[in-house]
């Protein structure tokens, strides 16, 4: 019998439990939850039978493939790994394997899927061995903060949203210390692999990680995982990171909800910023599964090279073609990286960047004579609250905090200028009330979906197997999403193989690239064709919560399945 509440505070005995962090109670939670711990995941088939690893093609690099090739020299071009049916066992059953996992960076529903998928392909494949948690994100590596998971210790949070099992953090292994301290950890537990789940810049910390233990011949190898509610690093092979699934699922429900209350009043424009800190995917796929008024999408904004007047003029001229026909609400999404797609912003963002990493900025302001006339003019036009949010620290891998900037708050006063003056020209008649919403960390640590918990399942297994046979700096794939989870294929990609050179802090980089949204890819297209129609006609929908049983509770989201060709 599972126990209902794990004692100090989930952590194994003989650690010390982090002060911060309390257990789970089991015995509080919903019915629904306690349904999502007992229901048992199906893996791919692959995952149920014996299995080897073959070898792909040699890969090169999403950008400048000779600088990728000098700064991993031991992992640059290795072959993807995919898993294939074999009469008998390939991998040896008898060893017993020290396997460390790190939660890295935002929080993502599923992630728990991930660690129980090692742990468990570690009980049922390699019989014995040990499957440590760092704690608090790549720190704990660094600081050798650990736990020892047992299925005890798993129990509570099997299919349950959160990062809490093990805590996140965003900390970087970048400095030469770092390095020393995360090859000291390795030595001590005696890891012979490492599990970082985590976005873009984990991973790409992951696949440092993985060429820094092969360049000192250690044993320890570093398999990647694709987590960020974000959406924005995916590939052929890694065809979603997850997460997104669930959170778009949850702001769905969030805006179908705000968007019955539009109607039911008739007086509101709610402005919807929608977290995913670069790419709009997030806000794409809303619009997608809830058909908002006006939908802003960065990518788009960035290739017409609109500028916040461009941006805002859109956004009043289907406010004043609304009010003709007495329609004075509406919804409207904002992508929460939106500013940052603005050329003008982008420029005046890189200019501070600059600064930033290099000046002191005192309140005297004499920093601001290292802008250029145009950034500066930007600059001062921006409201107060924008200039003091873009001078905000950058987070640790010199990212600007877009989740701090309300953009949306920015464009309902612009919104409210241009409809004053076309309401003294005489072309506006109507009533204008903005209501102001940011929906990002609400949905990062929901109960995930079906998909996000099959997927991450089959992520952590399969991650367990990769490491089993001894591959290093590859991320774990799974694919074929379309189809039903028997028939999902899965593997490892090669890290280098995403990777590109990026400025960040004043330096290049090497960055995992990131998939922004395409403009010709078919989520995209799909929007373009309705946008109009859902502007002037309220064809709102609102989905209601997730849903895990019945017809539909184990469909991917739109996006995905446009990407993948299917139809939706
Ligand atoms: P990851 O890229 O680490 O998955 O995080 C994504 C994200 O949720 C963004 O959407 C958001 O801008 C950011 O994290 C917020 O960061 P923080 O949790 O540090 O406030």
């Amino acid at each position: 019998m599972a126990p209902s509440f794990v004692p100090n505070g989930g952590f194994a005995a003989g650690k010390a439990a982090p002060t911060s962090v309390t257990g789970r109670l089991t015995s509080v939670y919903s019915d629904v939850q306690n349904s999502r711990i007992d229901c048992e995941l199906p893996l791919p088939s692959v995952l149920e039978r014996p299995f080897k690893i073959v070898a792909g093609p040699g890969s090169s690099a999403a950008g400048n493939p000779d600088e990728i090739a000098k700064l991993f020299p031991h992992l640059f071009g290795q072959p993807s790994a995919m898993l294939v049916p074999s009469e008998t066992e390939a991998l040896p059953s008898d060893q017993k394997l020290k396997i460390g996992v790190v939660l890295s960076g935002g929080q993502a529903p599923g992630g728990h899927n991930v660690i129980s998928g090692i742990f468990d392909y570690l009980q049922n494949r390699v019989k014995g061995s040990i499957l440590y948690g760092f704690r608090g994100g790549p720190a704990g590596i660094m600081k050798c903060k650990y736990v020892e998971l047992n299925s005890d210790y798993i129990y509570p949070y099997r299919n349950q949203g959160g990062f809490d099992m093990i805590c996140s953090g965003r900390d970087k292994i970048e400095t030469p210390e770092q390095f020393k301290q995360a090859e000291e950890t390795a030595r001590k537990l005696d890891l012979d692999g490492l599990v970082v789940i985590g976005g873009d810049d984990s991973n790409t910390n992951a696949c440092l990680l993985a060429e820094n233990f092969r360049s000192k011949n250690m044993k320890t190898r570093v398999i990647g995982c694709p987590k960020t509610i974000d959406g924005d690093l995916k590939c052929k092979e890694v065809p979603t990171s997850f997460g997104f699934d669930t959170a778009c699922k949850i702001y769905a429900e969030m805006i179908g909800n705000v968007m019955i209350d539009a109607r039911s009043t008739g007086k509101y424009y709610h402005f919807v910023r929608l977290m995913g800190r670069a790419a709009s995917h997030i806000t794409l796929e809303c619009a997608l599964q809830t058909h908002p008024n006006i939908t802003i999408i960065g990518e788009e904004v960035a290739a017409k090279k609109l500028t916040l007047k461009n941006v805002t003029d859109y956004i009043v001229d289907v406010i004043c073609k609304r009010a003709k026909v007495n329609y004075n609400y509406g919804v409207i999404l904002i992508p929460e990286g939106l500013i940052d797609f603005i050329p003008e912003v982008q420029q005046l963002i890189a200019e501070l960047n600059e600064i930033l990493a290099h000046d002191i900025v005192d309140e005297d302001g004499l920093w601001k004579k290292k802008l250029t006339d145009q950034s500066l003019k930007l600059f001062e036009f921006l409201p107060r609250a924008i200039q003091e949010q873009l001078m905000l620290e950058r987070d640790p891998h010199g990212n600007v905090q877009v989740a701090k900037i309300e953009t949306e708050k920015m464009l309902i006063q612009m919104v409210e200028t241009e409809l004053e003056k076309r309401k003294q020209e005489g072309s506006y008649k109507g009533e204008f009330k903005g209501q102001s919403h940011f929906f990002g960390y609400e949905g990062r640590c929901g109960l995930p979906t079906n998909f996000d918990a099959m997927y991450c399942y089959a992520l952590g297994y399969g991650a367990g197997a990769l490491l089993h046979d001894g591959k290093t700096g590859l991320i774990s794939s799974v694919g074929n999403l379309s189809a039903p989870v028997e028939e999902w294929t899965v593997g490892g990609t090669a890290l280098t193989s995403m990777m590109d050179v990026e400025r960040r802090h004043g330096k290049f980089k090497p960055v995992i690239k990131k998939a922004m949204v395409e403009l010709e890819g078919a989520p995209f297209k799909k929007f373009a064709s309705l946008r109009d129609e859902w502007a002037l006609n309220n064809r709102y929908i609102s989905p209601g919560p997730i849903q895990f049983k019945g017809p539909g509770a184990d469909a991917a989201n739109h996006t995905l399945l446009l990407e993948l060709g299917a139809r939706c």
